[in-house]
């Protein structure tokens, strides 16, 4: 497992956070998921076997939200 801290900007309130947390979670490959609405980021657990960075980054964009590299 890896872990990585990637932003995600956008986020305006805890439903955000928890529906960000949710994307990342429901990844094939995604263990934990630690989203902070105060730091704009979330820190991922993954299998790098399974999922790669740019696939976390494409599910927090398309929830809505910005996740700039
Ligand atoms: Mo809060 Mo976010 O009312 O997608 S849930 S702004």
């Amino acid at each position: 497992m890896n872990e990585v801290t990637i932003k995600v900007e956008g986020m305006s309130c805890g439903g955000c956070v928890a529906n960000v947390t949710g994307v990342l979670k429901a990844l094939s490959g995604v263990s934990e998921a630690q989203v902070s609405l105060a730091d704009a980021s979330a820190t991922v657990r993954y299998d790098p076997a399974t999922v790669s960075v740019e696939a976390l980054r494409a599910a927090v964009e398309n929830a809505g939200f910005d996740a700039p590299a």
